[in-house]
């Protein structure tokens, strides 16, 4: 016998109309890629953020450092080409970039497998982590922020992708059991992503507003004066002067160029990415290697030391010919010589070789320091403290030497050693060890291009040969013969001089004219004219100018 049950009487659902109605919907394509992405910037902001509390080194900063150590020549060349002195800017711009385009991809994918996106947020907190850690002077701590980054991001990509995923129809997503699947909720979702967005931001505010403060208290740690310099009342010789010659007002001949380049116009070449972390209560720079007594100097010994002011031009071993990365100061400090007495060299050292506080490195020829020429540790810059980017709290300059192989910025060590013992940062990147600056000349005004009046046109400009000194200036026009320029008084032989020639366009052609200038130095000998490039050692070729000249 068959029971047959009558089927339950079921009440219709009863239907509110004034309900809106969901549509159960996937969510668009452009949610996953979104979660990737704003799940990248929370990694990235907390790591800007907990770094910046930490007072470590930024995964960002600390990947940025790492990829200009490990920058192929080619691609130098190329960045400063593209970009000049913006390539930091353009490295940060590149990496961060980067990363997005790689978060973009991670949550596309993880729309399909959720364990796509925290995988990738961890394996980027491992690379950035590593890379910190590792970074010169950097312990494991300075991984800890990559970490939080990691966590932060894995958790907000997964919390994202389960919105996404909630309609998806190939979603394992468990509907919660007393509700229907109701569609994508498109309102959480868009709540969710702005305040991810709004915290990320807020969070990378904070952290620049750190690295203000910490910039500042650095340089509020810095004196407002220097020590004075003080000549000794029995010597009558400039050469051996401690302060630096008066520099006549006929030391400038160019009207664009000032004879002492302000510091906030000095040219920047270094490979920091942020102004190193420097604390001047705990400061010191140690003279050590092959020497007989090492020697450990604080700030506060550095000022008590004897001064001297010497007026230098220093160059940029990249600087192209007509190029401006060169710059001329008044620096004072402590000759290195008097130190190199005390400490005692031993006779097999080579060089003198230099470490920045960040961990960068040159070295110069011990002779340099010996021969008399004033190689000096740094501690101002035309009257003020060595501005931070300058290289507070104390520098190399070394006369004659192109930057790379001398000028130690934020120094915290010079080695006397031998050339096996220490290799400098540069000369495995294609640079030569030995570099002395070469004669060079640039013309300043007319303007490359600029349409020039009749009758007397100014031809001006700077010429150097640091260590020999600037004997003769030459310009031509077109290919006609070599005029001698009028020379400013020479300082000294160590900074530039300027030099000026008045062209007379009274009976000249209309149209366009090559102006072309070549130095002499005090050896007689004449800037080369074949063209080579800034490596391995220094450009070459003179410098010209095409200008046109009135109808
Ligand atoms: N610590 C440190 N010092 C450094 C560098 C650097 O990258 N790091 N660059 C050198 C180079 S290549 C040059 S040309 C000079 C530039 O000095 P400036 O930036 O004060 O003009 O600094 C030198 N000292
Ligand atoms: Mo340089």
């Amino acid at each position: 016998m068959t029971i047959q049950l009558d089927p339950p009487a079921i009440d219709p659902p009863e239907i509110d109309p004034t309900a809106p109605v969901r549509q159960a919907s996937p969510a668009p394509r452009w949610a996953g890629p979104l979660s990737g992405f704003l799940a990248g910037a929370a990694a990235i902001a907390t790591g800007l953020v907990i770094a910046a509390i930490m007072d470590v080194d930024s995964p960002l900063n600390a990947v940025g450092s790492e990829f200009i150590d490990h920058t192929p020549k080619w691609l130098k060349t190329l960045a400063i080409d593209l970009f000049g002195t913006n390539d930091k800017l353009a490295l940060r711009v590149g990496i961060v970039t980067v990363i997005a385009a790689l978060s973009l991809v991670v949550g596309a994918l993880a729309r399909r497998r959720p364990l796509v996106g925290p995988a990738a947020m961890v394996v980027f907190g491992l690379v950035g982590g590593i890379v910190a850690a590792g970074r010169p002077n950097q312990s494991v701590s300075a991984g800890v922020p990559a970490a939080l980054g990691a966590v932060v991001g894995s958790a907000v990509i997964w919390y994202l992708v389960r919105l996404v995923r909630a309609d998806d129809p190939a979603s394992d997503v468990p509907s919660t059991p007393t509700r229907a699947r109701n569609g994508f909720d498109r309102r959480r979702f868009v709540t969710t992503s702005g305040a991810v967005a709004g915290t990320a931001i807020i969070a990378t505010a904070a952290a620049r507003k750190l690295e203000n403060d910490r910039i500042d208290r650095i340089r509020s740690a810095a004196p407002d004066t220097l020590p004075e310099v003080l000549d000794d009342p029995t010597l009558a010789d400039a050469e051996v002067m401690s302060t630096a010659p008066e520099v006549p007002a006929d030391a400038t001949l160019s009207p664009v160029t000032p004879y002492l380049t302000p510091n906030d116009d000095f040219y920047l070449i270094d490979t920091a990415l942020s102004v190193p972390r420097i604390r001047l209560d705990t400061w010191s720079m140690e003279i050590g290697g092959r020497v007989n007594t090492p020697i450990t100097l604080t700030y506060a010994d550095l000022l008590a030391l004897p001064q001297v002011e010497r007026i230098i031009t220093i160059a940029c071993v990249s600087n192209e010919v007509g190029g401006d990365l060169i710059g001329n100061a008044v620096w004072q400090g402590v000759l290195l010589r008097d130190l190199l007495e005390q400490a005692g060299v031993q006779p097999e050292a080579e060089q003198v070789f230099g470490t920045s506080v960040d961990g960068w490195t040159c070295g110069f020829p011990i002779e340099a320091a010996l021969d008399g020429r004033d190689a000096m540790i740094a501690i101002g810059m035309n009257g003020e403290p060595l501005p931070l980017q300058h290289g507070f709290p104390a520098r190399m300059i070394v006369p004659g030497l192109y930057g790379y192989v001398s000028a130690t910025k934020w120094l915290s060590r010079l080695d006397l050693t031998t050339w096996d013992e220490a290799v400098g940062y540069w000369i495995p990147r294609g640079w030569s060890r030995d570099a002395p600056i070469k004669t060079q000349s640039r013309i300043d005004v007319p303007d490359r291009g600029e349409e020039v009046p009749r009758g007397t046109v100014p031809i001006a400009g700077i010429a150097w040969a640091q260590q020999r000194g600037v004997a003769k200036v030459e310009v031509r026009i077109d290919d006609g013969d070599w005029q001698e320029a009028s020379l400013a008084t020479d300082v000294t032989i160590d900074s530039w001089r300027q030099w000026r020639y008045d062209w007379d366009t009274t009976s000249v052609s209309a149209g366009e004219h090559r102006i072309q200038v070549r130095a002499t130095d005090a050896n007689g000998d004449t800037q080369t004219e074949e063209v080579s490039r800034p490596d391995p050692d220094g450009a070459t070729g003179w410098h010209t100018r095409t200008v046109s000249v009135a109808g």
